[in-house]
């Protein structure tokens, strides 16, 4: 069965047990306003009230995925107070990034164009990223004065290595898929003419796993960012302890030792 919500600025699609979220301001290159922010927050919200949902995919219609902070929206003009970034922070980039990072199943980013500014570190805060041959990738907020934002200074080191990111975050140089690739800032590059269907696929092999393992895989690795080992093999030992009494365990033994391919249910 497939259901399809259209907000104001985001497609909303459920099928197969896959969430698809289209980010649908092309004319803007998909840059945020608040009204994106308000639409995404309810798709999440349908998404965490929807158990048959085992996947997430965000993708972006036209020729970009996303450009960042909609530049239009905010008079900074000489005689307009200055605004008050760190509140747009703390109430609409930041808790969407959190609800990205904690959403207890995997989240695909399909590139499909340009993601700038922002745009680029939502992109890289979702599990696994694929983009399209032509999509590309640009850390913009040096051009106007800020700093990488959405968690960009914490995730792209991470990703590609402190020279690396700090060259990007300072130059804002254009990333191409092939190069991403290279890098390890994102898992895959596929034709663009394939993207949707390549990651579709994906999403749907996702949603047919055990997915409250893959959701404490991703759990387990958010915490090794400032865990020590130690804590680490506590913290593994807690999750195997959690996840070896779930249904999809004794699914997955059985299946293997059946010699058949395993129907888990995500339980
Ligand atoms: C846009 C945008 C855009 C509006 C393209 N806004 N219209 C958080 C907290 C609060 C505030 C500050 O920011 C943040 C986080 C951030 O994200 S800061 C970084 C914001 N993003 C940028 O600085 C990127 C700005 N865009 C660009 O540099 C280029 O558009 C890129 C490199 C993304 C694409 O270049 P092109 O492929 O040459 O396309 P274009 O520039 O011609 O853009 C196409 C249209 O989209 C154009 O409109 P028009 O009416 O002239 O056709 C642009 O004005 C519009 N657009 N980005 N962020």
């Amino acid at each position: 069965m497939s259901k399809t919500d259209a907000f104001e600025t985001i497609v909303f699609n459920r099928s197969d047990g896959v969430a698809t979220i289209t980010l649908n301001r092309p004319e803007k290159l998909n840059s945020f306003n608040e009204a994106m922010h308000r639409d995404l927050r309810a798709a999440f919200d349908l998404i965490d009230g929807d158990s048959t949902i085992r996947a997430t995919v965000i993708t972006g219609a036209g020729r970009g995925f996303c450009a960042g902070q909609d530049l239009g929206d905010r008079d900074v003009g000489p005689d307009a107070p200055a605004p008050d970034l760190g509140q747009t922070l703390d109430t609409l980039y930041n808790p969407l990034i959190r609800r990205i990072r904690s959403l207890p199943m995997p989240v695909i980013a399909g590139i499909n164009g340009v993601a700038a500014g922002a745009g680029c570190n939502i992109a890289i805060a979702c599990d696994i990223v694929i983009a399209g041959s032509s999509a590309s990738f640009i850390q913009a907020f040096c051009k106007i004065g800020l700093v990488p934002d959405s968690g960009g200074t914490w995730t792209l080191p991470r990703l590609i290595g402190w020279q690396r990111a700090l060259g990007l975050a300072m130059l804002g140089d254009k990333v191409t898929a092939e190069q991403a690739v290279e890098w390890g800032m994102i898992w895959k590059m596929v034709p663009d003419e394939e993207l949707q269907e390549h990651v579709g696929n994906l999403a749907r092999h996702f949603a047919s796993q055990p997915t409250m393992g893959l959701a404490q895989i991703k759990h387990a690795f958010n915490q090794s960012a400032t865990n020590t080992l130690d804590q680490q093999l506590d913290l593994e030992r807690d999750l195997q302890r959690q996840l070896g009494k779930s249904e999809d365990y004794r699914e997955g033994v059985r299946a293997f030792v059946e010699k058949r391919k395993p129907v888990f249910k995500g339980r």
